[in-house]
């Protein structure tokens, strides 16, 4: 594959080589570029920030780091190297050649799949957008900075698949890609959590640990694709989002460790009272966040899942695990709800494979959340962390519209509203994280209610990460 990194549009699909895709891509570059400009990080587009930015897919160097103004960055196409001879790794059509171009009778589906990916990116520009005008240090200020940017990307990688693949529909899906806008209720963006509002950095934390945790995991599904360029494109796109769920998992990590800090300078041991957030307040914003990221992978028993499947173009996380890569055998005991009661219900697995992927993911987040206890041990703090049980606050999939505890047992609805304000933020937790969020703009300074960390790139925390005049 060649690199073509001096084009207006950098790639390394040869781009070049065919004039009417590139004339449709530099069409569309202008609306993206309004697009960045007015729904991009307010208040920062002419700013110098500290940036990384992608430039092959070698694991060696693929990234460079320099300052430049985010509607300069250059939004690249890359797509990982081909693999001789690739084969379908799962479905109804397994061991066949993987397909390089859409096949006909899957392209209905394909499209969704891509359009659905797609939406994600912008829409989480749109809900971080008034962020860095909060942020708790320069340092922060620049990581949000890096995830917008790469997401802009991930909204590229998704937009030359449509271009490249589906004709003049694909065209008019990427210009819708840019006309949804997140929480508008006359053109939300397409999936649930992506039109909540990101209204403080603890939110931002809890997004980037949780929601991008669920493109982690919908990535590697789509990684697996028979249909190989959104394989090859998802597979580097993982390579960027590890740093998002990292800005997230040390994000909320240093948030406890301030607290821990803060709790210990006071009397009562009361965190707020020294103006650090408490952790039953984290405690709420993991619940709601979390929650609203399990509803990301649809629903329990989905026949949409199951076609996906079949037809090849979404796997399992990890296929190579499995032995049976048609998915005709086996089981999935599944709790239901039946007259008020949890019972358990066999579902053939194919329609399970959203449930089999949330498992997957439930245990990646267990894992983090097992990290921020560590700190809570290490200072003898007798309060946990916990993942609410999958059925709490779901907005999706058969325990929509049903209330639940944290701990997952049927509750009515008059005890769900009573408890409500304990289980998830409350309208006066959001209004004191609120009052927290007073942007740190010093160079090396962090703000009062989170730790500092260490810095980017080999680069100290005191660093010029983002230059404001
Ligand atoms: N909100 O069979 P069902 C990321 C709809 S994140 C609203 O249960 P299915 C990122 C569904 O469309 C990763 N609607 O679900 C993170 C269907 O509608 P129809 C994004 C929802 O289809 C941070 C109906 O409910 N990538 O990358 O098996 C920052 C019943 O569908 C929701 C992907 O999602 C919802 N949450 O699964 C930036 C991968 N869930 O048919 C980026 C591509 C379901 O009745 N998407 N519905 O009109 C998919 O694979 C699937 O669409 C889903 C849904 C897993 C999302």
């Amino acid at each position: 594959m060649s690199l073509e990194l001096n084009e207006r549009i950098p790639n390394n699909v040869n781009l070049s080589e065919d004039p009417k895709l590139l004339r449709a891509l530099e069409k569309w570059l202008p609306d993206y570029q309004s697009w960045w400009r007015e729904m991009g990080p307010e208040g920062f587009q002419d700013t110098d920030v500290f940036l990384r930015t992608a430039i092959s897919v070698d694991a060696k160097g693929w990234a460079h780091f320099d300052h430049v103004k985010m509607p300069d960055y250059r939004w690249g196409i890359f797509l990982t190297e081909p693999e001789a001879e690739k084969k379908i790794g799962f479905g109804d059509s397994y061991g066949q050649p993987a397909w390089q171009e859409v096949p006909g009778e899957f392209r209905g589906m394909l499209r969704r799949i891509i359009v659905t990916q797609g939406d994600t990116e912008p829409a989480s520009v749109e809900q971080q957008r008034l962020l860095g005008q909060t942020a708790p240090s320069l340092y922060d200020l620049r990581n949000l900075f890096q995830v917008n940017v790469e997401e802009g990307r991930h909204l590229w990688a998704m937009v030359y698949l449509l271009h490249r693949y589906f004709g003049r529909d694909g065209r008019e899906e990427a210009e819708a890609l840019l006309e949804r806008r997140s929480g508008n209720p006359d053109k939300p963006r397409i999936l649930g959590a992506f039109n909540e509002p990101i209204r403080d950095w603890l939110a931002f934390f809890m997004f980037t640990m949780f929601t991008d945790r669920d493109g982690k995991f919908q990535l590697f599904a789509l990684a697996e694709s028979g249909f190989d360029p959104l394989a090859r494109t998802t597979r580097f796109m993982l390579t960027e989002e590890a740093h998002h769920m990292f800005v997230g998992e040390t994000g909320v990590a240093r948030v406890i460790d301030r607290t821990v800090h803060l709790m210990r300078q006071d009397k009562n041991e009361d965190a707020r009272a020294q103006g650090g957030i408490d952790l039953p307040t984290i405690q709420r914003y993991l619940n709601l966040w979390y929650s609203v990221s399990a509803d990301l992978f649809g629903g329990e028993i989905s026949s949409n899942a199951a076609d996906y499947f079949a037809s090849g173009l979404k796997g399992r996380y990890q296929e190579e695990r499995y032995s049976d890569h048609l998915g005709l055998e086996g089981i999935y005991p599944m709790q239901v709800l039946e007259n008020g009661r949890l019972v358990e219900q066999q579902v053939p697995l194919r329609n399970a494979l959203n449930e089999v992927l949330r498992d997957a993911y439930i245990a990646d987040c267990q894992r983090g959340v097992d990290r921020w206890n560590r700190i809570l041990r290490a200072a003898k703090i007798p309060f946990e962390f916990t993942l609410p049980d999958r059925k709490f606050h779901r907005q999706v999939g058969i325990f929509a519209g049903q209330h639940f505890s944290l701990e997952g047992t049927p509750i009515a609805a008059a005890e769900w509203a009573a408890r409500r304000d304990a289980w998830l933020p409350s309208p006066s937790d959001l209004a004191y994280v609120q009052t927290l969020m007073h942007p740190v703009r010093e160079r090396g300074q962090v703000a009062n209610w989170i730790a500092a960390s260490r810095g980017v790139s080999g680069r100290p925390f005191d660093f010029d990460y983002v230059r404001l005049n």
